[in-house]
C-alpha cells in the first residue's frame, strides 16, 4: 500500500512537471493576437513595423524620433514606414508588415474609420497591433492590444476655458475662426468637439469661420489668408488644432497688416519649440501641451504584453498648458 502510494507520487509529480513544460514553451512560441491577454513571445528581441502619419509637422517630427529611438535603443529591430498623410500608404505598409512576419506592429493612423479590414487580417496572422497617438472609431476592440496617447477633448476643453477666462468682462461678441486638422483624424474631431462643448455655454464666442488646415504651416497659412480676406478686422481670436497651422496664419495675420498676439489672440495646441518662440515674440497667446515623446512609454508597454501581461485599452499621456508670459522661461527647458 505504502509502495503503492510513494509510485502515485511519483508519477503524479512527473505528470505535473510535463504539464508545467507545456504551458511555458506555449508562452514563448505561441504567437496570437491576444487583445491584451499577453502570453506571446518573450521581448527578447522583437521586429517591430511602425505605420506612422507623415512629416506634417514639428509635433511629428518629435514622435517618429521618440518612438524610432525607444524601439532601437531598447534592443529592438524597427520597419519604419512614413504614409504622407494618406491612408492608402498605411494599408499597404501594415500589409506588408504582416508579409514579413514583424512580431508587433505600431500604428498612428491617419484617420479614425476604415482601418478594419486591415486590423482583422493582422490579428488573423497572430500579430498584435499596438494604437499611438491618433484613435480608431470603430467596434470591435479586440483589434488592438492597447491605445497610447492624448485626450484630445480634453485639450479641445482646455483651450476654450483659457480663452473664456482670458475674455472675462470683454463686451458683445468675440468671433473666431478655427483651423481643422486632418479632416476625419481624432485630433481634429475631439479638438473641435471639446473646444465646442465649452462654447455651448457661452453664446457670445461665435465660431464664424472653420476649415481644415491639415495641419500643416504652408495649408495653415493658405487658409488664414482666405479667412482675413473675407472677414478681416472682424475675427477676434485663431483657433488653430495645432501650434504649425498657427505659425503659418500667424505670418498671414502679419502679411496682412495686423498683429498677431495683439489683434487677433492666437490659440495653438502641440506646444512645439516654434509656438514658444512665436509666444516669446508676443505672437501667439497660448498652447495646450500635446506631448509626442511617449517612445519609451510605448516600448516598455510592447514588452509588458510579450511578458503577459494584460494592458487597460486606453491609456493617457499627461499634459499641461502654457501662456505667453511663461514662454522666455520655458523655452530652454522644452525637449521639442
Ligand atoms: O497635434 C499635430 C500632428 O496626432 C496629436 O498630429 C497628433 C497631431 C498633432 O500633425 O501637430
Amino acid at each position: 500500500m505504502v509502495i503503492q502510494l510513494k509510485r502515485f507520487r511519483v508519477v503524479f509529480l512527473m505528470l505535473l512537471i510535463i504539464v508545467l513544460a507545456a504551458c511555458s514553451s506555449t508562452n514563448t512560441e505561441g504567437n496570437t493576437n491576444s487583445g491584451g491577454e499577453g502570453g506571446e513571445a518573450s521581448s527578447d528581441k522583437l521586429v517591430i513595423g511602425f505605420s506612422q502619419v507623415g512629416a506634417e509637422s514639428e509635433w511629428r517630427t518629435a514622435n517618429t524620433k521618440s518612438i524610432k529611438s525607444a524601439i532601437t535603443d531598447a534592443g529592438h529591430e524597427l520597419k519604419f514606414s512614413d504614409a504622407q498623410q494618406k491612408q492608402e500608404n498605411q494599408i499597404k505598409a501594415i500589409r506588408s508588415f504582416i508579409a514579413q512576419k514583424v512580431d508587433a506592429i505600431v500604428f498612428s493612423p491617419v484617420v479614425e474609420t476604415g482601418f478594419e479590414t486591415v486590423l482583422k487580417e493582422a490579428k488573423d496572422a497572430g500579430i498584435p497591433v499596438f494604437l499611438v497617438d491618433r484613435a480608431v472609431d470603430f467596434e470591435d476592440d479586440t483589434l488592438w492590444v492597447t491605445f497610447l496617447g492624448s485626450d484630445f477633448v480634453e485639450e479641445g476643453i482646455k483651450a476654450a476655458n483659457w480663452l473664456v477666462e482670458e475674455m472675462e468682462g470683454v463686451d458683445g461678441d468675440i468671433n473666431i475662426v478655427e483651423l481643422q486638422g486632418t479632416v476625419g483624424s481624432a485630433p481634429a474631431i475631439d479638438r473641435k468637439e471639446g473646444f465646442e462643448q465649452v462654447m455651448a455655454e457661452h453664446p457670445n464666442f461665435r465660431i464664424i469661420k472653420s476649415q481644415s488646415g491639415d495641419f500643416t504651416r504652408a495649408k495653415g497659412k493658405e487658409v488664414m489668408e482666405a479667412f482675413l480676406k473675407s472677414d478681416g478686422e472682424n475675427i477676434d481670436v485663431l483657433y488653430a488644432h495645432n501650434d504649425d497651422m498657427a505659425i503659418g496664419a500667424i505670418q498671414a495675420i502679419e502679411e496682412y497688416g495686423l498683429k498677431p498676439g495683439e489683434d487677433i489672440t492666437v490659440i495653438g495646441v502641440d506646444a512645439v519649440k516654434g509656438a514658444f518662440e512665436a509666444m516669446a515674440a508676443g505672437k501667439m497667446n497660448v498652447t495646450v501641451e500635446c506631448n509626442p515623446l511617449f517612445g519609451p512609454q510605448l516600448v516598455e508597454l510592447i514588452e509588458a504584453h510579450f511578458a503577459g501581461e494584460t494592458l487597460d485599452k486606453r491609456i493617457s499621456v499627461e499634459e499641461g498648458i502654457y501662456t505667453m508670459d511663461q514662454a522666455k522661461e520655458l523655452l530652454p527647458t522644452r525637449k521639442y
